[in-house]
């Protein structure tokens, strides 16, 4: 694995959290297999999380926090902002992406700044309206998934002005930057029942919500 030469120094991993006690251990365990042979660290940012995902991920992580709860973006950000390598992935915590393919995101950066792991199908219609409208400006058909690669420039200096908008204003941010924008399309394992942003017409109403907010940031 090798993202010009990138990954000889390191790979810093950062999901965060909300209530994921079930599966944070096995999640660190899988990145901490799949990158045996390269440096690496494991970033766990949980939002006061209370089913004690933070002491499951206290003994594993290099570094686990609690802050309050603010949400995924401002969660992945502020673990980015502590990233000590120059590649930054970021994951989500309930196994929906496959850790294994890090490697291969990794691989992918060698020819863009940002490669985002694009599921095939999108669950949500929400989802798929953002995949015909951002998606197509930033040139990706998964523009809420959250499992990403970043070369660590186009990620630690940004600052969130939209509020959660779900890691959208990430890629608009890039975008807007100049960065190049890859993706990598794979087929996501099937979804737990309860998905932590909400039942189906909640999560697709905070989705359009984001959506709005990421089409004015792009266009302001
Ligand atoms: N920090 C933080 N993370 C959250 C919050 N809500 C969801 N997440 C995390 O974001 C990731 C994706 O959440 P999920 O509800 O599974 O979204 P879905 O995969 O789009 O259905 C998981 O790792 C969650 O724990 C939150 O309020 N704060
Ligand atoms: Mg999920």
């Amino acid at each position: 694995m090798d993202a010009g030469g990138a990954t000889m120094q390191g790979v810093s991993v950062v999901t965060t959290t909300w209530n994921e006690r079930e599966t944070i251990r096995e999640l660190i365990g899988r990145v901490k297999t799949t990158l045996q042979c390269v440096q690496h660290e494991v970033i766990v940012i949980d939002d006061s999380s209370t089913d004690g995902t933070l002491q499951a991920a206290e003994s594993l992580a290099d570094i686990a926090l609690a802050k309050p709860r603010e949400g995924q973006t401002k969660g992945l950000l502020f673990g980015a902002k502590l990233a000590k390598f120059p590649t930054i992935i970021t994951i989500d915590a309930d196994l929906e992406n496959p850790p294994e393919l890090i490697a291969t995101l990794v691989e992918k950066l060698g020819a863009y700044d940002v490669v985002v792991a694009s599921r095939r199908k999108l669950p949500r219609f929400s989802e798929h309206w953002a995949a015909k409208t951002l998606g197509k400006i930033v040139g990706v058909s998964d523009f809420y998934s959250n499992f990403r690669a970043y070369r660590r420039e186009t990620i630690v200096d940004a600052d969130l002005l939209g509020g959660e908008t779900f890691g959208g204003e990430l890629l608009i941010l890039a975008k807007k930057h100049g960065f190049r924008v890859g993706e990598l399309m794979y087929d996501a394992p099937s979804r737990r029942c309860k998905p932590r942003i909400g039942g189906s017409l909640k999560a697709n109403l905070r989705i359009l919500v984001a959506s709005l907010k990421c089409w004015f940031m792009y266009y302001s």
